[in-house]
C-alpha cells in the first residue's frame, strides 16, 4: 500500500516476510536498505537492525522492538531521540510461561535422570519432592517474571522474586537491588532468570552469584533456568558450576554468542538443556495489530504505551 506514515522494516535473523505483509495491509513499507534515509519514513519496526541506519531517518517518531527485549536496539549508539517501545503482549507472555513452567517441572521432576536411564533401561525410582519443598526464584520480577510467578505458584511451588525496585505480590518473597541479591539467591533452589540485557545485569550470572544458591534442599542441588539473555550469563561460569556442583542442572534459551558456537561444551553436557533463543517467538498475527494500534494513538495525539526507558536501559 503507497501512501504517508510510511515504515521501515528492519530485521536479522528470521524472513520478514510475514511482518512485511501484515504491516503493509495498513501503512506503506520499506524494507531496508531500500529507504533507509528516506523522509517518508516515520515509524521503524527492528529486530537487530544495523547500526545508524535510523539515525539517517529525518522524520521518524518511534521505533518498535520487535521482541520484548530492547538491548538490540539500544546496542545502537545512535539512535534517535524518538520513543521506543517494546513488546508486551498476551501471546509472548503465555509462550513465556509455557517454557519456564516445563523447565522448572523437568527439573523438579528430574527429566534428565529418567532420560538418561531409559536407554540403559533403568527402572529405578529416586525420591520425588514435591513442588511445595521447592523455591523457585524469580531474577527480574517485571511482566514476564510475575506472570511466570503465578502459573508457578499455581502449581504449587514456593517463589520468590527479586527486582531493582520494590516488588510485591501475594505469596511471593521479594528482594530488591543489590543488597537483596544475596537473601534472594540464598534462599533460591531453581533460579529462573527473565532480566533485560542492561549495563547493570551484563555478566550477573557468573559463578559467584551460582555459589550463593540454596544447595542443601530436597532435590540435592540447585538449578539454573535463563531465558532472558545471554549477555546476562558467563557459559564458561556455568560450565565451572556444573562441575563443582554449585548448581546441578541448567536449562538455557540464550547464549553469550548465538547461534551457540558447534564448539560450545554445554551443547553436549548431559546435565544442560539447550533450546535455541525459542522460549517465546515474536509472533507477526499478534503483535503487527499491537503496533498498528500505538502508531494510530500517537497519531490520535496520545502516549504510546511500553515504552523503554533508555536511562535504566530496559
Ligand atoms: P520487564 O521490563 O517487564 O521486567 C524486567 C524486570 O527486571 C523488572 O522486574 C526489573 O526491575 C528487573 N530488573 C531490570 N534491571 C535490573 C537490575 N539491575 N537489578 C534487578 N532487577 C532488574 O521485562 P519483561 O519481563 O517483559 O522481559 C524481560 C526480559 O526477558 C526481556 O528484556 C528479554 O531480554 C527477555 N525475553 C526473552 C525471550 C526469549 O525468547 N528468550 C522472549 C521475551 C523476553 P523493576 O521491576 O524494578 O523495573
Ligand atoms: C524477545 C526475545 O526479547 O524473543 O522478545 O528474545
Amino acid at each position: 500500500m503507497a501512501g504517508p506514515n510510511r515504515i521501515l522494516l528492519s530485521v536479522q535473523g528470521f524472513h520478514p516476510q510475514r511482518w512485511y505483509d501484515l504491516l503493509s495491509a495498513s501503512r506503506a513499507v520499506t524494507l531496508e536498505p531500500d529507504g533507509s534515509a528516506d523522509p517518508s519514513i516515520e515509524y521503524a519496526v527492528v529486530w537487530k537492525h544495523k547500526p545508524g541506519i535510523l539515525a539517517a531517518l529525518p522524520n521518524l517518531m518511534a521505533i518498535f522492538s520487535i521482541g520484548a527485549g530492547v538491548d538490540h536496539i539500544l546496542n545502537d549508539p545512535d539512535i534517535p531521540d524518538v520513543p521506543i517501545v517494546r513488546v508486551v503482549a498476551d501471546n509472548l507472555t503465555q509462550y513465556m510461561v509455557e517454557y519456564i513452567v516445563w523447565r522448572v517441572l523437568d527439573h523438579q521432576r528430574q527429566g534428565m535422570l529418567y532420560r538418561a536411564q531409559q536407554p540403559r533401561k533403568i527402572w529405578h525410582e529416586p525420591p520425588q519432592p514435591p513442588a511445595n519443598e521447592i523455591a523457585v526464584g524469580i531474577m527480574g520480577f517485571g511482566q514476564l517474571g510475575r506472570a511466570a510467578a503465578k502459573a508457578l505458584l499455581a502449581v504449587g511451588f514456593k517463589v520468590n522474586g527479586w527486582s531493582r525496585t520494590a516488588r510485591a505480590m501475594e505469596g511471593v518473597a521479594t528482594w530488591h537491588g543489590e543488597d537483596g541479591l544475596t537473601p534472594f539467591l540464598n534462599a533460591t533452589d531453581i533460579l529462573v532468570v527473565l532480566l533485560p540485557l542492561t549495563p547493570a545485569t551484563h555478566g550477573i550470572l557468573d559463578y559467584d552469584l551460582l555459589g550463593k544458591l540454596n544447595r542443601k534442599n530436597a532435590l540435592g542441588g540447585a538449578f539454573l533456568v535463563n531465558a532472558g539473555r545471554g549477555q546476562l550469563q558467563k557459559d564458561a561460569d556455568i560450565v565451572r558450576a556444573l562441575k563443582d556442583g554449585l548448581i546441578k542442572e541448567a536449562s538455557l534459551d540464550v547464549f553469550e554468542t548465538e547461534p551457540l558456537p558447534p564448539t560450545s561444551p554445554l551443547w553436549t553436557h548431559p546435565n544442560v538443556f539447550v533450546t535455541p533463543h525459542a522460549a517465546a517467538s515474536s509472533d507477526p498475527e499478534h503483535l503487527v495489530p499491537l503496533m498498528l494500534e500505538q502508531m494510530r494513538a500517537l497519531e490520535r495525539g496520545e502516549r504510546l504505551a511500553n515504552i523503554v526507558d533508555r536511562k535504566i536501559g530496559y
